[in-house]
């Protein structure tokens, strides 16, 4: 298999500086070897240029911070992604923060007539200007990918909305604001909390989401934001929320979703090496991408 690697240097959807080296902190931690071990073809496209905010201090427009730059900085991203895909080679979208996921959900999702998305975070990311109570970007992009927001961000590569609530599994939240608990209910969206994991287990969790997602679905996207795992597990990251995941459930997932055969683009997000115990989590995220890319233990 082909895959075409492209990194996102974008810090500007939260407050922590830093997780714009996420994706040199990713490569560093030896991304290509582990996955050029399993007989993949892989380019690494670089990264994409992303805007600097035109100034110093905080620019909040109406509780959407960075909001020109970050739809900029996204809609190079769904060009870059949707001429991968085009190319029929499988893409890998190394974050930055999660705002970027507009971009790489607006790149894929042309290319399907049903696309899955699985979101792997504590968080729903979920919120609008409206319900926000931060003004960070990158706890809205998986409300803008299902056309609730504002239209600079659900308009991104000039279409939306890019996913149907139906086809959203949300994995391992522990953190959601209200705003995000009434959207998941009104729209009727497949969420996993950390309660349901631990009751469940995970390969319980797995299966029944491939179960879910396999006859509704004609392409699945994997977005994964290193703050669904346990602090422990992960420390390099903006926003992190006790009791998450860990390192081995994680592991266990993205063997079952490689057995599935389902999953058609990835991106791992959110790594931010300042913050970090020496590219641990970086680390982390490498190894989770062999799990997914097939890695075995014999
Ligand atoms: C919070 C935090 N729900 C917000 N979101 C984060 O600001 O909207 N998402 N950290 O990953
Ligand atoms: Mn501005
Ligand atoms: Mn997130
Ligand atoms: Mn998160």
């Amino acid at each position: 298999k082909q895959l075409s690697v492209i990194g996102v240097p974008m810090d500007l959807g939260q407050m922590r500086r830093g997780v714009d080296m996420g994706p040199s902190a990713i490569r560093y931690a030896g991304m290509v070897e582990r996955l050029e071990q399993l007989s993949y073809t892989i380019e690494d496209l670089g990264d994409i240029e992303i805007p600097r905010p035109k100034h110093q201090t905080d620019v909040k427009h109406d509780n959407l911070r960075n909001l020109h730059e970050i739809a900029e900085g996204t809609s190079r991203l769904a060009e870059a992604v949707d001429q991968v895909i085009e190319n029929g080679r499988f893409p890998l979208v190394l974050g930055g923060d999660h705002s970027i996921a507009m971009g790489t959900l607006a790149g894929v999702a042309k290319h399907y007539n049903n696309l899955g998305v699985i979101w792997y975070d504590a968080h729903g990311d979920l919120n609008t200007a409206d319900s926000s109570p931060s003004g960070n970007i990158h706890g809205m992009p998986l409300a803008a990918s299902l056309g609730i927001g504002h239209e600079k961000l659900t308009g991104i590569h000039d279409y939306s909305p890019k996913i149907k609530p139906e086809n959203i599994v949300i994995i391992g939240a522990r953190s959601l604001d209200e705003g995000e608990k009434v959207l998941i209910k009104e729209q009727g969206i497949k969420v996993y909390t950390m309660h349901e994991v631990d009751r469940m287990g995970m390969t319980k969790v797995i299966d029944e989401t491939v179960d879910y997602l396999k006859d509704r679905t004609d392409g699945v996207h994997l977005s994964l934001d290193l703050d669904g795992l346990d602090p422990n597990d992960a420390p390099g990251v903006g926003t992190p929320v006790m009791g998450g995941l860990s390192y081995r459930e994680s592991h266990l997932a993205m063997e079952m979703l490689h057995q599935s055969q389902m999953i058609t683009s990835a991106e791992f997000v959110e790594v931010n090496p300042i913050l970090d115990e020496k590219n641990k989590t970086a680390g982390v995220a490498v190894g989770l991408m062999g799990s997914l890319f097939g890695e075995t233990l014999k």
